[in-house]
């Protein structure tokens, strides 16, 4: 029939999808209800941004990825939350209003609209009554109430910094918003060029976490180079801070160095331009050219300035210090290479041993003097970084860099000459944006003091706008909004916006109690999900691996100092999808044009189909591109396994076919079931999917050849696949009699006697003639079986002295050395 599906999935697709929504299959029970006596299970996926351009291939493999976890769980016993959500305030759906005019709220809705059918459209088993989305007032008036908890702990403050800003989308952007590339520092969000700019901003003090932050890292089960960048942008930095007195005027320098144990190689200063000592020790013939150097300086990024290969620029003040131990003049000069914003400002140079004080020495004919020898000879360089014997030191000579660095700090302390000191790279988060599409901050200025809003009075909503465009001095919109702003007696409303990653930041915990009125999850649920380690498990892509996972780690760690939960971490178990590319093995864009969409998939193939083909793609966690011809194979596996089930009748109507036996199936076939049972299972506990779906293929292809049908195995490839393609099981096991759904089903046991491998008896011949019989394992490939018959000694001796010209093999029955005449006589 011309156009005829291979079975019949735009049928049974919908109607599954219905039977699921319609029943609240996939409801999670909260504490005190039926089924929260079973062990819970919080599998949790990153909540998209319902952009305009809708669902995409990326976001899917992660969603089928934790739907089948979810599935397998549920059948495994587990009382399952699986919840799904709209993260959706933020700069596009802003954007776009200031373009059409369009309100954001009505793109916003549009857009989740359509999120919300594609994502039905996979059948995937969301509790949809615990649905939220951050834009929603019931759901930001928890998110200003939190930031109150903030507040009150002294971690949310306003201050004036230099920060960056983006002319084109006119608001500031968090350091973490930034991206530096060789054209210079961009906006994360749409590669707009960025400048530093001094304004009144609001931060939050995640510096007070820093170390908290890292030590979270150890309870948790992370990818480690997710860990690894976590640590990176925490940025850790053990050492001290060492005082220098300056020759001949009362000004005290404090250097913070990370190698104190080198502190007798110190042959000059370098302060930051910025520094503000600059200017009281720079020398009066020395002023012109110290204040060209600072305002050229002032037009350079940090990373700029910091990169190691870029030749070092600077200029001397015409000031001495003074070596504290030594009492040698030390000339101080400022360069760019030294950052106001770490530290001190200000450094000890040892040029023998740290690259950037080497090239600058170098470049300004500065003396280098050399204080630590490497172990090894052969790492001896003019400039060595590394650990190793401390020299020319006075009291510290001859101890390895450790101990040098202990013994140098306690006389420093005892001296008053310095102390012990811990850096830390991560800076406040830069919290305020002037944007009109966030949530409004719950403050109100009464002159230049913030005060809160009420807990009663929240949400403060967000009021209507006609227009969205912020000012060109960078004020926010709702400064416009005079009205809303002034509240008499000169109180004003903060017009300002929380960023984009305010409402992803606890979304987690509402999940677990989405619609309380009094508070923003109640203390019973969160502890029943959150209990004993967090999430138990969350996917999403590695590009929130510093972001969104470190502002919610930290909003965590506040509200669990706070009391209001119970663990310290929020999420246990993280596993990352890789990226999928277009089939031009680029990354995914639509000014590429290599964006896949999956509507057009799900009607041509079906959203069985599309899921099996997202985890076929390879390993979950590599990234990999995307092959439109590769979804044949999983859909013509589907077929494979409707027609195992299922016949045609004379007027093409597909039924049930009538020779499926009760009885118990023969051993290979048992042994294949309960292998294929063990497989599976190991496969999804370890999110291997690719190889399970592969382990159900042969499974499948093998269940074909039989003539037979057997009950109990049929209905048990059900049960193991359902996880991965629910649609096409559901209706099956209808068929086959059942009443209810599978989801709830007992996950397949496997007997393990059936997965020892079996053994056989195989004949073994020299020439034609029978010379002996091995034990082999069944289905063993040509090449061991030959091993093993040469391992035989009533084989081995025969074949000794002579060549064998051919080996012919007959798989499982016998194997027979044919061997060459003429060397044989010999
Ligand atoms: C002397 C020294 C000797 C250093 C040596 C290194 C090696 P991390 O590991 O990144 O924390 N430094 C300190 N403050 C600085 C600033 N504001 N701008 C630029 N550099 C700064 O780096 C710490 C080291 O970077 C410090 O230790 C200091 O140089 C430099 F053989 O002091 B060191």
């Amino acid at each position: 029939m011309p156009g005829r599906k291979a079975y019949p999935f735009d049928v049974i697709e919908p109607k599954w999808q219905h039977y699921w929504f319609d029943r609240e299959l996939f409801r999670a029970a909260d504490p005190g209800e039926m089924g929260s006596e079973k062990p819970k299970f919080y599998v949790l996926d990153m909540f998209p941004y319902p952009s305009g351009s809708g669902l995409h291939v990326g976001h899917l493999e992660g969603y089928t990825a934790s739907d089948i976890v979810a599935r397998y769980k549920r059948m495994k016993g587990f009382n399952v939350l699986h919840p799904m959500g709209w993260d959706a305030f933020g700069l596009p759906a802003e954007q776009h209003a200031i373009l059409t005019g369009t309100h954001p709220a009505v793109t916003t809705k549009q857009n989740i609209d359509n999120f919300r059918r594609q994502i039905q459209s996979m059948g995937f088993s969301y509790d949809w009554k615990r649905e939220i989305n951050t834009t929603d007032p019931s759901y930001y008036k928890w998110t200003q109430w939190i930031f109150k908890r903030l507040f009150e702990k002294g971690l949310a403050y306003v201050a004036e910094a230099p920060v960056w800003y983006c002319p084109k989308l006119k608001t500031v952007l968090a350091n973490e918003e930034i991206v530096h590339t060789p054209e210079g520092p961009r906006s994360e969000r749409g590669n707009h060029p960025v400048i530093k700019k001094p304004f009144r901003q609001w931060f939050l003090k995640i510096t007070a976490y820093a170390e908290k932050l890292l030590e979270g890292l150890e309870l948790v089960e992370w990818p480690e180079s997710i860990k690894e960048m976590q640590r990176h942008w925490i940025g850790k930095s053990e050492g001290a801070v060492v005082k220098f007195s300056v020759e001949g005027k009362d000004i005290e320098i404090e250097v913070f160095t990370t190698r104190p144990d080198t502190l007798f190689g110190v042959t000059f200063l370098v302060l930051a331009p910025e520094n503000p000592l600059v200017t009281k020790l720079t020398e009066s013939g020395f002023k012109e050219l110290v204040e060209q150097y600072c305002a050229a300086t002032s037009l350079k990024t940090d990373l700029e300035r910091t990169e190691l290969s870029k030749n070092k620029t600077g200029v001397w003040t015409g000031s001495y210090a003074i070596h504290p131990i030594t009492n040698e003049k030390l000339p101080i000069w400022i360069s760019d290479y030294v950052l106001m914003t770490y530290g001190t400002g200000a450094i000890m140079a040892v040029p023998a041993h740290d690259r950037r004080d080497y090239d600058f020495a170098k470049t300004f004919s500065l003396p280098i003097k050399k204080v630590v020898t490497a172990e090894r000879i052969e790492e001896e360089t003019d400039c060595y970084t590394g650990e190793g014997i401390t020299v020319h030191s006075g009291f510290i000579s001859g101890l390895a860099t450790k101990e040098a660095k202990e013994k140098i700090i306690q006389w420093l302390e005892e001296k008053k000459l310095g102390k012990r000191m811990v850096q830390y790279k991560l800076r406040d988060w830069l919290f305020s944006r002037q944007r009109y599409w966030g949530e409004p901050f719950p403050i109100i200025w009464k002159e230049n003091a913030p005060i809160l809003v009420p807990d009663e009075e929240l949400p403060v909503l967000l009021p209507d706008l006609e227009d969205f465009t912020p000012t060109d001095e960078g004020i926010a919109p709702l400064a416009r909004k005079k009205d809303w702003v002034e509240l008499g007696n000169g109180l004003k409303r903060e017009v300002n916006t929380m960023p984009q990653w305010a409402g992803s930041c606890w979304y987690y915990l509402r999940y677990c109690d989405p619609s309380n009125k009094e508070t923003p999850f109640a203390t019973e649920k969160e502890r029943y999900w959150m209990h004993p380690h967090g999430v138990d498990l969350y996917i999403g892509g590695a590009e929130h691996a510093v972001l969104h996972l470190l502002y919610a780690r930290f909003w965590h760690k506040v509200l669990y100092d706070i009391g209001l939960v119970s663990t310290p971490e929020p999420f246990y178990k993280l596993v990352n999808q890789g990226v999928i590319l277009g089939e031009d093995n680029q990354k995914m864009s639509k000014s590429r044009g290599n964006i896949v969409n999956p509507d057009a998939i799900v009607q041509e193939y079906g959203a069985d189909t599309l899921r099996l083909f997202e985890m076929f793609l390879g390993p979950l966690q590599q990234s990999k591109p995307w092959s439109s011809k590769g979804l044949e194979g999983p859909h013509r596996f589907l077929a494979r396994v409707w027609r195992l089930f299922m016949d045609e009748d004379g007027e093409g109507l597909w039924m049930l076919r009538k020779d499926i036996l009760e009885e118990e199936a023969p051993t290979h076939i048992l042994r294949l079931q309960h292998q294929t049972i063990a497989g599976v299972t190991e496969d999804i506990e370890n999110f291997q999917f690719h190889t399970a779906i592969a382990k159900l293929m042969t499974f499948v292809n093998e269940l074909t050849k039989e003539k037979k049908r057997w009950k109990k195995v049929l209905e048990d490839l059900l049960l193991l696949l359902s996880p991965f393609a629910p649609h096409i099981c559901e209706e099956l096991w209808q068929k086959m009699g059942h009443k209810d759904s599978l989801a709830y089903e007992p996950w397949p046991k496997y007997d393990p006697k059936y997965l020892i491998d079996e053994e056989i008896e195989l004949i073994v011949q020299i020439d034609g003639k029978v010379r002996g019989r091995i034990m082999v394992k069944k289905g063993i490939e040509k090449e061991e079986v030959i091993r093993k018959a040469k391992e035989t000694e009533a084989i081995g001796k025969w074949l000794e002295k002579a060549t064998i010209s051919k080996v012919i093999y007959v798989p499982d029955k016998l194997l027979n050395f044919v061997l060459e005449k003429n060397l044989k006589s010999q």
